[in-house]
């Protein structure tokens, strides 16, 4: 049972507020182009021994498992081989009645052991869209999922009284301990704008979320309270060496509910794209390089450490992501603080594990922490191996200018007005680039009720 209500302001808008609204002109930090010192960015296409890259099998055989394991061994951490586990998940809700008849919704627990209900679980929050039928009212449909963790609990993407609340993880005040609590229900829909869940239904997409707090807390010294306490070898402490991070626990969980919305019979398994916004946009990303059964993927201002480039020394570096958020990473990580120039893991080897998948790059122009130029840069470089592997990528190399997106091939980009936030703008770019690249297979596709 829930030991007590939690505020509003503590369970959801704090929290949220942590990960929306970094700080974004820390000083210290440069955000001038022309003072960036001379950097050489990694190349997708070199193998570590220097030789060049010219064939799909050589991406795939050797370079593609070299960048994985850069990854592994400077950034992320790798994942245990012991954290492949067999789906158990159990749908505990299910409404055909959802969002004025326009979606189903369920809600489905997964289990992270064998213990089932009584052990660790994340809350799985799905709509899909119901579709017409000619004649016969609106039916089921294999329907294309976005999926991606939310920061407030499940409550927050929409203000559906059907969603059951998720437990959140909040510092109680005074005694600063981490507390597990139910969120007040004035939390329920704090985060609609970030998600656009009837835009996304309208569209004729599903949507899937889970609150990142059911895999790991994002706190320093929480990592007891994470699912990488389950996999932890005799005498192994979570954050020495490669061993993963909360971003990899994260990403695993994304696979997790991967595991899970393969076997749903509403949804399309070749049709999963991961989503995710800041860290939780790392996250995606990361997951996405490491499961290939997700299809697609929208980054929106992953930024430093993510999509964008720690070389260039613009906005976020390695040492502040170390001190501020040290168990996001490996132990390795510690190593490039002070020496971004060098770290052998960069954005744009990260965007280039996701080809030939959709890809799409979103930042925000006041987003500088970030550096949107950075972001686009990786996703110029990630291009490269789209090409090999016979794709178009990006399709320029200029910048679009504020508000506009660069679309035409299966890398897109767009940096819009506004702040590190995701807002209905990206998802409406978002929505269309999946029109162009995730038609349905049997030429269903059809508008989606609406009201
Ligand atoms: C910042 C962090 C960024 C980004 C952001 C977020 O404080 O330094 O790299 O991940 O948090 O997740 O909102």
């Amino acid at each position: 049972m829930h030991s007590r209500i939690l505020s509003a302001a503590v369970a959801g808008v704090v929290c949220c507020l942590s990960a929306s609204a970094p700080a974004q002109h820390l000083a210290g930090y440069n955000y001038d182009e022309a003072k960036i010192p001379p950097y050489a960015m990694l190349d997708p296409l070199r193998l570590n021994d220097g030789r060049a890259v010219t064939t799909a099998a050589e991406w795939w055989q050797q370079r593609r498992p070299e960048i994985v394991r850069l990854f592994e061994e400077n950034v992320y951490g790798r994942t245990p081989a012991k954290a492949r586990i067999p789906l158990r998940a159990r749908v505990v809700e299910i409404d055909r009645h959802a969002l004025q008849g326009r979606a189903i919704r369920k809600q489905i627990d997964i289990y992270f052991t064998a213990k089932g209900e009584s052990g660790p679980k994340m809350r799985l929050l799905v709509y899909l869209p119901l579709h017409p039928r000619a004649g016969r009212g609106y039916g089921r449909h294999r329907s294309a999922v976005i999926l991606g963790l939310n920061f407030g609990g499940n409550q927050t993407v929409l203000d559906d009284p059907g969603i059951e609340p998720t437990l959140v993880w909040s510092k109680a005040k005074g005694s600063g301990t981490l507390e597990h609590v139910l969120p007040e229900d004035a939390t329920r829909g704090t985060q609609a704008q970030e998600w656009q869940v009837e835009k996304v239904i309208g569209r004729g997409y599903g949507l899937a979320t889970a609150y990142y707090g059911d895999i790991e807390p994002d706190f320093k010294d929480a990592s007891q309270y994470s699912v990488r306490q389950l996999f932890l070898q005799p005498g192994q402490t979570a954050v020495a060496g490669d061993a993963w991070g909360a971003i990899g626990a994260w990403a695993w969980g994304l696979s997790r509910a991967v595991d899970y919305l393969s076997t749903d019979r509403d949804v399309d398994a070749k049709r999963i794209v991961a989503t995710g916004h800041s860290r939780l946009g790392k996250t995606a990303d990361w997951a996405a390089a490491q499961d290939e059964r997700i299809a697609a993927v929208l980054s929106t201002e992953s930024g430093k450490a993510g999509q964008s480039l720690s070389r260039r020394e613009m906005g976020e570096t390695v040492q502040h992501l170390e001190h501020s958020f040290p168990y996001w990473f490996c132990g390795n990580y510690a190593r490039w603080a002070g020496h971004d120039r060098e770290i052998p893991a960069d954005g744009n080897l990260l965007l280039s594990l996701i080809a030939p998948r959709p890809l799409y790059v979103a930042s925000a122009a006041g987003d500088e922490w970030s550096d949107p130029r950075g972001e686009f840069l990786s996703a110029v470089s990630a291009s490269r191996v789209y090409a090999l592997l016979g794709k178009q990528g990006l399709g320029t190399t200029t910048m679009p200018a504020v508000n506009q997106s660069a679309m035409e091939g299966d890398v897109a980009y767009h940096v819009r007005s506004g702040v590190h936030d995701v807002t209905a703008f990206d998802w409406d770019r978002y929505l269309d680039f999946l029109d162009l690249h995730l038609r349905e297979s049997e030429g269903l596709r059809t508008r989606v009720k609406t009201q």
